[in-house]
C-alpha cells in the first residue's frame, strides 16, 4: 500500500457519463426492434440508465486482448482483456432484450478466449474466438439481475484468463429501468496472483500462489490505487448507486463504506425483489454482483472497502469524495 491513500485525493478527476443515441433498424421497409449500440465505458463509468420500455437488440462489440501494463505503481503484469479494459466494460440491458455479442480476438493475441455470459439468459450462452478472429453470440436477457460475464473457467487451466482481467459486469433491467439516482458506479473487486519481483519488474502469474490463497493484491477497478488517485464523487443529497462485483476467485468481499450507510442493498444483485435497508456491510461472494445505494448527508471522503480489512494494504479499497455544505443537525464533532 503506498503510504497515505489520502495523498492523492486532490487529484479527482470529475466523472460523466457519455450519451449516445440510439439508432432504428429497417429491415425490408419494415421498423423491426430498435437497435441500440451498446455504450461500454471504462469502470467506474456506467452506461447511461434504461428509460424505454419495449425490448430492442443492443449490439455489444468487444475486443479481447493481452497487453503488459501497471498494477502498481511499482509492478506491472500481462493482462488479458476485453477493449484494453480491466474490470471489462459494464453492458446495461433490459429483460426482453435481444443481446448481439461480436467477440474480436485480437491478431497478436497467443490465447483463444471466450466469454460466458450464461447468467444473463437461460443456459450457457458462450462466445469463442481463436487469435485475429471473430465470433458472434446472440442471446435474449431473460434475467433480469447483476451478473458477471467473464472467460469461462470450465478447466482449471483456464484459470489465467480470470485472474488476468476478463471480466465484467451485465446489468438485466427490469422494464422501464431501475429508479433513477443520481449518481452510478462500477467497481470490481478482483484478486491478482504474481511472483514476487523488484520494483518496476513486470510479474509473471504464479498458480501456485492461486492455489494457496495467497494474492498479491486484490483491488478496486484493475490498479492497486485505481479509486485512490481518481476518487468517485457526489454531493451532498445525492443518492450515488454502486454496482459492486466480485471475479474473485478465493475471497467473499465483505463490502462497506466506512461513514455511511447502505440504505438499500439487492443482495446478489437480485432486482426482482425489494431492496434490504440500512445495511451496514454486505457480503459479495467470488463470482457475484450486489447492488448498493445510499444518500450522502455529509461532506466528506469516504472509504469503500472489503471489511477483511487488511486486503486494504493489497489495494481492496476505493475513496468517494462528497461535496456540499456540512450538515450540523446530523452530526457534530466535538
Ligand atoms: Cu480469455
Amino acid at each position: 500500500m503506498p503510504k497515505s491513500f489520502f495523498h492523492n485525493m486532490r487529484h479527482a478527476g470529475f466523472i460523466s457519463a457519455l450519451v449516445m443515441a440510439p439508432c432504428f433498424a429497417i429491415n425490408a421497409g419494415l421498423v423491426s426492434a430498435e437497435t441500440i449500440q451498446a455504450q461500454l465505458l471504462k469502470a467506474p463509468k456506467v452506461p447511461a440508465p434504461i428509460t424505454r420500455t419495449q425490448p430492442a437488440t443492443v449490439v455489444v462489440n468487444l475486443e479481447a486482448s493481452e497487453w503488459v501494463g501497471q498494477i502498481s505503481d511499482d509492478n506491472r503484469m500481462e493482462f488479458w482483456g476485453i477493449n484494453g479494459m480491466v474490470p471489462a466494460p459494464m453492458i446495461r440491458v433490459m429483460v426482453g432484450d435481444t443481446v448481439e455479442v461480436n467477440l474480436k480476438n485480437k491478431a497478436d493475441s497467443k490465447q483463444s478466449h471466450n466469454l460466458d455470459f450464461g447468467k444473463a439468459t437461460d443456459g450457457a450462452a458462450l462466445v469463442s474466438a481463436e487469435p485475429g478472429k471473430e465470433a458472434k453470440l446472440t442471446f435474449k436477457a431473460t434475467k433480469q439481475g447483476l451478473f458477471i460475464y467473464q472467460s469461462s473457467t470450465a478447466a482449471p487451466s483456464n484459470i489465467q484468463h480470470l485472474l488476468s482481467g476478463m471480466y465484467g459486469l451485465i446489468l438485466v433491467e427490469p422494464v422501464g429501468g431501475l429508479k433513477p439516482v443520481q449518481v452510478e458506479y462500477y467497481v470490481m473487486q478482483s484478486e491478482f496472483y504474481l511472483k514476487d519481483g523488484k520494483k518496476n519488474d513486470t510479474l509473471p502469474f504464479a498458480i501456485d500462489r492461486v492455489k494457496a490463497a495467497d494474492a498479491s493484491y486484490i483491488v478496486h477497478n484493475g490498479h492497486m490505487t485505481a479509486l485512490v488517485k481518481v476518487p468517485l464523487r457526489s454531493k451532498v443529497g445525492e443518492t450515488t448507486r454502486w454496482f459492486y462485483g466480485n471475479a474473485g476467485v478465493n475471497f467473499e468481499s465483505s463490502w462497506h463504506v466506512i461513514g455511511e450507510m447502505l440504505d438499500r442493498v439487492w443482495p446478489g444483485g437480485d432486482v426482482s425483489k425489494a431492496p434490504l435497508e440500512s445495511i451496514q456491510s454486505t457480503l459479495v461472494g467470488t463470482g457475484e454482483a450486489t447492488i448498493g445505494e445510499f444518500k450522502g448527508e455529509m461532506p466528506g471522503t469516504f472509504v469503500s472497502v472489503d471489511h477483511s480489512l487488511f486486503r486494504t494494504e493489497k489495494g481492496a479499497l476505493g475513496l468517494l469524495k462528497i461535496d456540499g455544505p456540512t450538515n450540523a443537525e446530523l452530526f457534530k464533532g466535538l
